[in-house]
């Protein structure tokens, strides 16, 4: 027993081994119900399950239990209880992640933020709003667009994915290549912590320049820092009108050779994004309704949006991009004439990542490098592909250099999948480092991309970042067995 007891204390929290956690007693269990109540306290067989898994292959790892809370003071009354306890806690959004991060890997406890759905309030004067984690991406989009107001970051999930999960992932999506990512929005955030104490880690200012950045530093980190239980975001006024333009080319390589070109010409579009002809081939089969006359030698579409509340120069940018798009091959370009077919054309870039991942097991990377070097990372992934046996679908955010890669599986054999897969994505990512990117630009890390952390990484700042998550979190609780192995 004692040799047992030193293999505990010889881990430091951030390599938390499954065996140093408790199970969840029932007198932990009635304290829980005493908190919450006995609805918000849920392990029947249908929660188990669907809180186990998030939108990342086929995961799935069943929590011991799905805790709902409503208020700050609740969940900082759990934590106590699991810090104490040395129970897990993987706090979960919508479940909408891609790289694992919201898997309750190690059981115990799902924090469920789906109660924490006010928008507290929309700050007209000063373009400020505040809101809990759980309202949908898209409801805070609207609700502030009814004020002539504009969030910019849209996630392909903003129709089911909440803002919390935008805070802990970072994410982007189309308008990131001109407005940012969700970072960019936030200016305070409440937390609680992993040891229970609830703080504010900024000020609603548009500047500040005191003390280390919590607020930025909770960004991005993916529930291990503490649970999110306010945010203030920044709001911008809502631009009036769009130009969506979808650009095929004959060449993918060239397609992703002309993007560059176009932000050198001074222009900005609102979104830039690229999709393989299979990526637009399985959208058109996946959303009905959806189908545009592709020729048979197309290889690659950008789907390209200005927006702006002057047409005159949006119609002279459209004319510039045109004649750029011309100089790179690509063929008649589709200019979207109507509301309507703005919102299929959307609709369908929106779809792709579904739809390719309907067809069969795959592995998804989110490759992002200098946008300049695009062409050299498609050409680079492809040429991996073939020395590995594996095909892949890409398609992204080609404005920011960020390429969602899907290695799909195929005809691929269960051991060419698992023995030959890890080393071809691993020399996908060194071709991002070598390209000046890195290894995710908007899903995270979470459970499915920890082993590649060393390429981007030197052991001392990952020895850094390990560090600051024990300061946060000392008995390595939240969201344990992520983002580093
Ligand atoms: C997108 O850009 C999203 O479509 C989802 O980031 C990507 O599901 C995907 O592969
Ligand atoms: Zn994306």
């Amino acid at each position: 027993m004692l040799k047992a007891e030193c293999f505990f204390l010889t881990f430091t929290a951030t390599e938390t081994p499954k065996m140093a956690f408790r199970k969840i007693t029932p007198q932990i269990l009635e304290e829980f119900r005493l908190i919450l109540g006995e609805d918000y306290v849920c392990f029947d067989d249908d929660s188990i399950r669907n809180y186990g898994h998030d939108e990342t292959e086929d995961f799935n790892f069943p929590p011991e239990v799905v805790l709902k809370p409503v208020t700050s003071e609740e969940i900082s009354s759990i934590l106590k209880i699991c810090n104490k306890e040395m129970i897990p806690v993987t706090p979960r959004g919508a479940g909408t992640g891609l790289s694992g991060a919201a898997l309750p890997v190690f059981g115990g406890v799902i924090l469920s933020m789906e109660r924490f759905s006010r928008i507290l309030e929309i700050d007209e004067r000063n373009l400020q709003a505040t809101v809990e984690p759980g309202v949908i991406n898209e409801v805070f989009q609207l609700a502030v667009k009814e004020k002539g107001l504009f969030y910019p970051p849209d996630p392909a999930s903003k129709g089911s994915c909440f803002l919390g999960g935008n805070i802990a992932l970072s994410s982007g999506g189309p308008k990131a290549v001109k407005y940012g990512t969700t970072k960019e929005y936030v200016l305070n955030l409440e937390v609680v912590l992993p040891t229970g104490e609830i703080i504010w880690t900024g000020a609603n200012v548009l500047k500040n320049s005191t003390g280390f950045n919590l607020t930025q530093l909770m960004v991005g980190s993916e529930g291990m820092l503490g649970v999110v239980t306010k945010i203030v975001f920044r709001l911008i006024p809502m631009p009036q009108k769009t130009i969506v333009m979808l650009v095929p080319f004959f060449s993918a390589e060239k397609a992703c050779e002309s993007v560059a070109a176009v932000f050198k010409a001074g222009i900005i579009p609102s979104a830039m994004e690229f999709m393989e002809r299979d990526a637009i081939d399985f959208a058109m089969r996946f959303v009905s309704g959806l189908s545009i006359p592709i020729k048979e030698e197309v290889q690659a579409h950008l789907l390209i949006e200005l927006d702006g509340n002057d047409l005159d120069p949006m119609m002279k940018d459209a004319e510039k991009i045109s004649e750029i798009m011309t100089i790179f091959g690509s063929d008649e370009i589709l200019f979207a004439d109507t509301e309507e077919q703005k919102q299929n054309l959307w609709r369908m870039r929106r779809c792709v990542g579904e739809a390719v991942k309907s067809h069969s097991v795959y592995k998804e990377e989110d490759t992002v490098v200098m946008r300049a070097e695009l062409p050299r990372l498609l050409k680079g992934v492809k040429e991996i592909g073939k020395k590995y046996g594996f095909r892949s679908v890409c398609y992204g955010h080609a404005g920011d250099g960020n390429l969602h890669v899907n290695i799909i599986k195929g005809d691929m054999t269960d051991e060419q999948w698992s023995s030959n897969l890890p080393a071809g994505i691993r020399e996908i990512f060194e071709l991002c480092v070598e390209l000046g990117g890195t290894i995710s630009g908007e899903h995270g890390i979470g459970w499915v991309q920890k082993e590649f952390m060393d390429i981007v990484f030197t052991e001392k700042s990952l020895q850094i970042q390990k560090g600051i998550r024990d300061v946060f979190d000392p008995h390595g609780i939240m969201n344990p067995g992520k983002m580093f192995i």
